[in-house]
């Protein structure tokens, strides 16, 4: 019979994984262009599909295409223990966002079934679809649907920016499953992600003990003045909504400075009709604010809020402006992050105790189930970048955490 402190992970195999599923959307600088429910898309979810099936997992599919790969365990009577995170990548992603959590949980479960270890409560592999938020806004959609923060009629009216809706999209691909969201249980989900800031490498630890993920809110900005001619049109006379758009830009920085360790950013701006010698006429861009404290970032808001409007009057400019997400801060659950701690300590690794900056469907999920992360580092902190990187040794660290978490919560049902 195989014990529990012999089921070790291999990570040459998790790495191969990683670097075999980077081809599904591969980019000329060595990133992953992988935007969800996209032909790359696709191509991942059928292999991550072929590959489950091969180890004799059960999959299933919901009605916003997210993903469970099921191995029984030795009691049916207990609902599994998931194992999860996201296959969707940014338009300039790297290599280890979200795929690590789904591929690290493949490697732990491939382990299992190499040693032949029964574990007591069935054990599940998720994706979740569309986490990044960046082609359908807003981020961690379908784990927002499951964890019911939105209806799947929400979820399929969102329009990318080029007007097709996520519903069409995810049955163009074949992945609007049968099961209806939210009918797939579990009873608990733990989440490995690269830690995606630079604090791990910093401080030389292995292993990220994540305690919770701060507030979230993105807003959506239309500045409206008049096209003119950049040649006739005397200065005094023009309304500049690029003009009006960059000091509104430099405001919101402003709030982010003003209130620190918050951050507020804009990532997405079109400028309208972006033409070289017309004064631009409408301007429109995306706001993203954050904070550990939701009281800060209600203060944030607000200031973010007033500022605006100064700027418009000042240049005779049109203000629209909307909130279109509020994701509150979360705080994970002390049993499971008691389990990684033990995960961690048994495998030798030095550990931080950290709250997350990025979002993650498990800040949904922790409404559904009890639920935590575990962080590895990446190089320099960077992610969201196509130079995202991290180490052999270090994913294998954090697939081995995962098994051995999840063999710790699994022990209490012996
Ligand atoms: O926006 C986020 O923090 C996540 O990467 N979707
Ligand atoms: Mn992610
Ligand atoms: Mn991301």
């Amino acid at each position: 019979m195989t014990s529990k402190s012999n089921l070790t992970i291999n990570p040459q195999r998790l790495w191969d994984a990683l670097m075999e599923t980077a081809n599904f959307g591969a980019t000329a600088k060595g990133g992953i262009r992988r935007l969800t429910v996209s032909d790359e898309d696709r191509r991942v979810r059928d292999w991550f599909k072929a590959e489950c099936e091969k180890l004799g997992c059960k999959v299933q599919v919901d009605r916003c295409g997210n993903m469970f790969a099921t191995r029984p365990g030795k009691r049916q009577d207990l609902l599994p223990i998931a194992m999860g995170s996201h296959l969707d990548t940014q338009p300039t992603g790297g290599k280890f966002d979200g795929v690590l959590g789904v591929l690290g949980a493949l490697e732990a479960m491939r382990t299992l079934i190499d040693m032949g270890y029964e574990t007591n409560a069935p054990v599940m592999i998720v994706n979740w679809t569309n986490e990044e938020g960046s082609r359908f806004a807003p981020a961690m959609l379908c784990s927002g649907v499951y964890a019911g923060v939105f209806t799947p009629d929400f979820a399929y009216s969102r329009e990318d920016r080029e007007g097709l809706k996520f519903g069409d999209e995810l049955k163009r691909i074949g992945y609007l499953g049968p099961e209806p969201v939210g009918s797939i249980k579990f009873q608990a989900m733990f989440e490995l992600h690269i830690e995606q800031g630079p604090i791990l490498e910093a401080e030389s630890k292995v292993i990220g003990v994540v305690t919770g993920v701060q507030g979230m809110r993105w807003y959506e900005v239309t500045v409206r003045g008049q096209e003119s001619h950049t040649g006739a049109t005397p200065m005094g006379l023009r309304k500049n909504a690029l003009l009006g758009a960059a000091r509104m830009i430099e405001a919101i920085h402003r709030v982010g400075m003003d209130h620190l360790p918050g951050v507020a950013s804009v990532g997405l701006i079109e400028n309208r009709p972006n033409s070289r010698n017309v004064v631009p006429g409408e301007v429109f861009f995306t706001v993203d604010l954050r904070h550990p404290d939701e009281a800060v970032l209600d203060r944030m808001e607000a200031d973010y809020q007033a500022a605006l409007p100064k700027i418009a009057t000042e240049l005779k400019l049109e203000l629209e402006e909307r909130r279109i997400w509020k994701s509150p801060a979360v705080k994970f659950a002390p049993d499971l992050i008691e389990c990684v701690r033990h995960g961690a300590s048994q495998a030798g690794y030095s550990t931080r105790e950290m709250a997350s900056g990025a979002g993650h469907d498990a800040a949904y999920i922790a409404r559904a189930a009890p639920t935590t992360m575990i962080f590895v580092p990446c190089l320099g902190g960077i992610s969201h970048n196509e130079a995202e990187s991290t180490t052999l040794d270090e994913c294998g660290a954090g697939s081995q955490v995962l098994l051995n978490a999840v063999l710790d919560f699994d022990r209490k049902f012996a």
